[in-house]
């Protein structure tokens, strides 16, 4: 399928498909014959890269000599998804890239197919960093992003014949990634372990040991704005044995080991989300890739200047921390305006907090990551003294603003007692100049649970920025089909630089011919789907039963387990004959997901939905009413291909557990209808899309906060509700485990006795809104309506409007100037 396209490059296709020639030639040593399409995907890419030089090196000069503060991104993660559709669509040269490859003789999907898709992120916080920075450029804000090009990123995942996910290294740069620039003379050197003296009256850092910086720098090209910024992601590199022999003899075996394994730090992307591992790794990878940064900006502001002017340092960059993996750059930038540039530590300070700011991206305590201040004091020993005198700073502060001695005590960035720990979140808090939540009711559970006692001292600088996505990638390049329409329904292409355009189709709701068109694009979607899931997994879906999605990590506060126990029930029903033949609207479930490699009850869970799924499929009675699929390694690809062909999407967390969501807004942006709770963004998409045209259940957090205060027991919803007994007992008693007692007993434990995220609780009202979903459904024109309406009132959820937000609200920045 070819696509509309818009700037227009001036470049024929002829022209374009010879670019392609010279790069076979001149950069893959083929010929057109001898090409394949690997080949013809790095030519492209390459080609793609040329035509975006220009407006790549103009931006940086503008960025640098102008007066327009830049933004840098400072992420851990940042899950950008195949670069080339995209490439080629901002450089506006989609339709001459169908044409060329055809000309020179490939197939398109073929060559498209080639480009491994990295995937240096674990989930939302990843993806939301890729759509920001899609954002950045086409709105024209100038902008870094920096992080971590991993060697490995998230786990392939696999499923072995028992259903049980097994993990495999993702090696993705054993493929060939034309994006990636790696620039080995803008190199940083950073410093770990060893002591600090006291030289002159000052305090000297002496590291046992460093590691090489190189930065592989990723252009990232906005949406008809004319810009192109950078993503800037460092890999790890040793020093020669240069640098070894500079140290004491005695200590050179000590020395070599940390040099050997330099180059580990850049090696693998922790799998984990939202749960933290203490590991000595993940803080030298967090602090390696803050410090490269934060050298890389002074770097690009001040050239080599031995005595820059680093107070004007926040007018030229402000830095958002996305969570807690990047504040160790904090002390760190105290230490280099102290250590390297000699400022006194007010000022240091002054600088430090005008430069950061904080996102938090969770309400799992557990996510707020806490290091030992011995392992901080072992890898960053002069980090762990600046980060004591700020506590006492912020201390004595608080002892200034507020009488409540507790409040201050529990308010310590360095906990108090025998083995103090930091807290990151704190320390971010203290010292960012805003602090914020990512979807309005997630701001105020920040303001009034977990970081109260901040807003209370600091309320101005909290505030809320709302998530969004990128309408590019999640709709012009995933739904050709919806997008077309759109804009024929619009008489205009504009909605993908201001989606708040898509209001206008409103109207078109009431327009049969129009719900049809969009109706059948839907149904194309499934149909295409179901071929790719035919061709990828063997999986024969029916695109006339109803496409029922859930996909996001595997996480007990997500509740997979509430939507595999409905499965079970229905399934029960069907077989039992409480449900009529015709009653039944015939669904096929999807799944995706993948579960941090040691997270026991989320690999369990994934076990059984993969046995459900096989004992169904495997069952005559239910053939034609009830299908489960789970593709396996969930990715953004198959999120593209998935998102369009869903009807209903699952958004069923426990209120108040979700921080936002994003998979909800794309999802609406795209004519599914959802089903979910009062939690994160899903409150502001049925505020928008309209009550009518959403499907609530489920207990809101007020609900849940007194039910835990209540003495939970989830053993009582299970004897109440004689479907869930009956799903319940299933999985207990062996029916998707070959007769085996044992195999889910841990799962089934959890939910008798323990149920933390109240999914028993939740399961009769999810049950109830069902029979609303199958009744509208049987509707087809009504359905197709409601899904209209969502896709219509779901402009706000661009992530060019929360960038946008953020410019008002944190940054107070914005675009590059334009030139006449
Ligand atoms: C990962 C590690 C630590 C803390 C949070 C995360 C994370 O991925 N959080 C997710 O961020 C998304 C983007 O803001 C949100 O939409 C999700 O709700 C949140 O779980």
């Amino acid at each position: 399928m070819t696509e509309l396209t818009a700037p227009k490059s001036s470049v024929t296709a002829a022209q374009f498909a010879d670019e392609i020639r010279n790069e076979l030639k001149y950069t893959q040593g083929v010929t057109p014959e001898q090409a394949k399409p690997a080949d013809v995907y790095v030519a492209t890419a390459t080609a793609v890269r040329k035509h975006l030089m220009d407006s790549w090196m103009k931006t940086q000069q503008d960025m640098v000599n102008g007066n327009t503060k830049a933004v840098g991104y400072l992420s851990a993660e940042f899950l950008m998804g195949k670069q080339l559709r995209n490439a080629l669509l901002n450089s506006g040269l989609t339709d001459q890239f169908y044409a060329a490859v055809k000309e020179l003789g490939f197939d398109a999907q073929e060559v498209i197919d080639a480009e491994y898709e990295p995937g240096l992120g674990n989930g939302g916080l990843g993806r939301l960093a890729a759509c920001f920075i899609d954002s950045l450029a086409s709105l024209g804000v100038p902008a870094f992003g920096y992080g971590i090009q991993y060697r490995y990123g998230i786990f392939r995942q696999e499923f072995d014949e028992d259903g049980r996910q097994v993990e495999r290294p993702d090696y993705w740069l054993a493929n060939e990634d034309p994006w990636g620039h790696i620039d080995y003379a803008r190199d940083q050197r950073v410093n770990f372990g060893g002591e600090v003296v006291e030289e002159d009256g000052k305090r000297v850092w002496k590291p046992a040991w460093a590691v090489r910086a190189i930065p592989v720098d990723y252009m990232v090209p906005g949406y008809e704005s004319g810009r192109v910024n950078t993503l800037r992601l460092w890999q790890a590199r040793a020093y020669d044995e240069f640098d070894l022999l500079t140290f004491n003899k005695s200590e050179y075996l000590d020395a070599v080991k940390p040099q050997v394994e330099a180059e580990n730090i850049s090696k693998i992307l922790y799998p984990e989300d939202s749960t933290e591992v203490g590991k000595e790794l993940r803080l030298e990878q967090q602090y390696f890739f803050a410090s490269a940064s934060l050298h890389d900006a002074i770097r690009v502001f001040y050239g080599d200047a031995e005595k820059p002017d680093l107070t004007t340092f926040p007018d030229k960059i402000t830095f958002q921390l996305n969570d807690t993996h990047p504040v160790i750059g904090i002390p760190e930038l105290m230490r280099i305006l102290i250590d390297e540039y000699g400022y006194d530590w007010d000022t240091a300070w002054d600088i430090t907090t005008k430069t950061f700011n904080y996102t938090c991206h969770t309400l799992l305590p557990e996510a707020l990551e806490v290091w030992p201040a011995s392992l901080i004091g072992k890898l960053l020993p002069r980090h762990l003294e600046i980060i004591e005198k700020i506590n006492d700073q912020f201390m004595h502060e608080l002892a200034d603003r507020t009488d409540d001695e507790a409040k201050i005590e529990r308010m310590r960035i360095l906990t108090a007692g025998e083995n103090p720990s930091v807290r990151m979140a704190y320390l971010a808090s203290y010292a960012g100049s805003h602090v914020n939540g990512v979807a309005e009711l997630h701001s105020q559970l920040l303001k009034d649970v977990t970081l109260r006692d901040f807003s209370d001292i600091y309320p101005a600088k909290f505030t809320n920025v709302t998530n969004g996505v990128t309408p590019r990638r999640f709709m012009k390049l995933a739904n050709p089909g919806l997008s077309a329409l759109i804009t024929e329904g619009l008489g205009t292409d504009k909605w993908l630089e201001d989606l708040e355009l898509l209001k206008n189709l409103e109207p078109l709701a009431a327009d049969d011919e129009f719900v049809k068109k969009f109706a059948k694009v839907k149904y194309d979607n499934k149909v295409r789907f179901a071929d790719f899931a035919k061709a990828e997994y063997g999986f024969e879906l029916d695109p006339t039963t109803m496409f029922d999605t859930m996909i996001k990590r595997l996480h007990e506060y997500k509740r997979q387990a509430l939507k595999i126990l409905e499965v079970i029930a229905t399934y029960a029903d069907i077989k039992s004959g409480k449900v009529k033949a015709e009653d039944i609207t015939p669904r096929t479930v999807i799944f995706g997901a993948k579960a941090a490699p040691g997270y026991y009850l989320a690999k369990m869970t994934i076990q059984l939905i993969n046995n459900v799924a096989k004992v169904i499929d495997n069952d005559p009675d239910v053939k034609g009413k009830l299908k489960v699929v789970f593709p396996w390694n969930y990715n953004i690809r198959v999120a593209q291909m998935l998102i369009p062909a869903t009807e209903l999407d699952e958004q069923i967390s426990q209120a108040g557990k979700e921080a936002s969501g994003t998979s909800n807004m794309k999802f609406a942006l795209n004519g599914a209808l959802t089903v979910g709770t009062l939690d994160g963004a899903n409150v502001e998409i049925r505020e928008r899309v309209g009550a009518d045209n959403f499907f609530l259940f489920g207990m809101t957090v007020d609900e849940v906060d007194k039910m835990y205060e209540g003495n939970y027991d989830p053993a009582k919803f299970y004897e109440a509700d004689p479907r869930l007994k009956t799903a319940i007992d299933m999985v207990a008693d062996g029916t998707f485990s070959n007769g085996d007692k044992e195999t889910y007993a841990p799962l089934v434990s959890d939910w008798l006795t323990k149920d933390w995220f109240m999914t028993l609780a939740d399961f009769t009202a999810y049950h109830d809104i069902q029979s609303q979903i199958e009744t509208l459904y049987a509707d087809q024109l009504e359905w197709n309506r409601k899904a209209i309406l969502n896709v219509a009132n779901s402009g706000y959820f661009s992530s060019d409007r929360s960038i946008e937000d953020y410019l008002e609200r944190v940054w107070m920045t914005g675009p590059l100037p334009t030139e006449k």
